[in-house]
């Protein structure tokens, strides 16, 4: 979801469109009016009595052209703000029957992401597929170059070798959905070439270590409190903190206090990892209080945005898309 896909970006267009076209109005009508009344042109007079100057010329006004200098630029002020309206009802009103939930604690100085909701991603477009079957986890990397896969399930881990261009069977007979499991398959370099992901609800992941992933396509959720890392003290609360992905002109606040925390809804549409920022002064190491962000494919799906796979249709940028005008 780059920033240029967002509804204020293309609010921002839409904006620069009228903008544009008032302007080249206004501009032409003065420099033709600069063009004829130019010293040492003299003016047609035929039909009017008398010219001041400073006043308007009473004598021979045009109603209708007096009328519309009013009625055009409410009918443009108008028109802009039922656009800006609609942007802010994207943002604010998304159908929230299919979203991803996702609970963002801010702490002093870490985000934490805590999963409401069950998320299983896998790599894509790395000509390895990891599959689980009863217990059973098949690594096909045919043709890759592939040599270590590592495991881990629960607190769990091993590492298994495997062949250049070949696939790994293994029996992991412990794995269930609803304990934290990763495949992560290397290269002869220990460069990280392939992973698998099953982040069961009620997971938690903290900043600097892990990123936040979320899936692509889907309209993310997200409730944000701000705590304090003191829990022994219930009034203690935790400070101002603000959640910001500079990639996507996207922030919001958490703030200490307020129950229901704040919400922020984004829709991030192609994978990549973007980095997050603490926006708000909230202490010493307010500097450091970063993070990052990863957009992944559900197992199974892939991130198109252009085709649309995978793509729910309440998306809040659907009605938005950058040709309309
Ligand atoms: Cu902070």
């Amino acid at each position: 979801m780059p920033a240029e896909d967002t509804v204020f970006y293309v609010l921002y267009d839409k904006y620069m469109f009228w903008s544009i076209l008032v302007a080249i109005f206004t501009f032409g009508w003065l420099i033709t009016a600069i063009l004829r009344y130019r010293e040492g042109v003299e003016p047609d007079t035929t039909n009017i009595d008398h010219i001041e100057v400073g006043a308007f010329p009473v004598d021979r006004h045009n109603t209708r052209l007096e009328a519309m200098f009013y009625i055009m630029p409410t009918i443009l002020v108008v028109w802009l703000t039922v656009l800006a309206l609609g942007s802010n009802t994207a943002v604010w009103n998304p159908n929230e029957e299919e979203t991803f939930e996702i609970n963002i604690n801010a702490y002093q100085w870490y985000f934490e992401f805590d999963y409401a909701e069950q998320l299983t991603w896998e790599d894509t477009g790395t000509g390895i597929d990891v599959l689980w079957d009863q217990g059973v986890m098949q690594v096909d990397a045919t043709g890759t170059e592939a040599t270590t896969v590592k495991v881990k399930i629960g607190s769990d881990k091993s590492d298994y070798e495997i062949n250049n261009g070949s696939s790994l069977m293994a029996i992991t007979a412990n794995y269930d959905s609803a304990q934290h499991a990763y495949v992560k398959v290397y290269d002869a370099e220990d460069a990280l070439i392939h992973t698998w992901e099953n982040i069961p609800r009620g997971h938690t992941f903290v900043t600097p270590s892990d990123p936040m992933i979320v899936p692509c396509d889907e309209l993310v959720d997200a409730t944000m409190k701000s705590k304090s890392a003191d829990t022994t003290d219930t009034r203690n609360v935790g400070v101002q903190h603000a959640f910001w992905v500079p990639e996507w002109g996207m922030k919001e606040d958490f703030v200490p206090g307020l129950e229901d925390g704040t919400t922020l809804y984004f829709m991030p549409d192609d994978s990549g990892t973007f980095p997050i920022r603490c926006a708000e002064y909230c202490g010493l190491q307010h500097s450091v209080m970063t993070g990052q962000v990863m957009v992944v494919a559900r197992e199974g799906m892939t991130c198109d945005y252009d085709s649309g796979v995978a793509k729910s249709d309440t998306s809040s940028s659907d009605s938005y898309d950058g040709g309309e005008m």
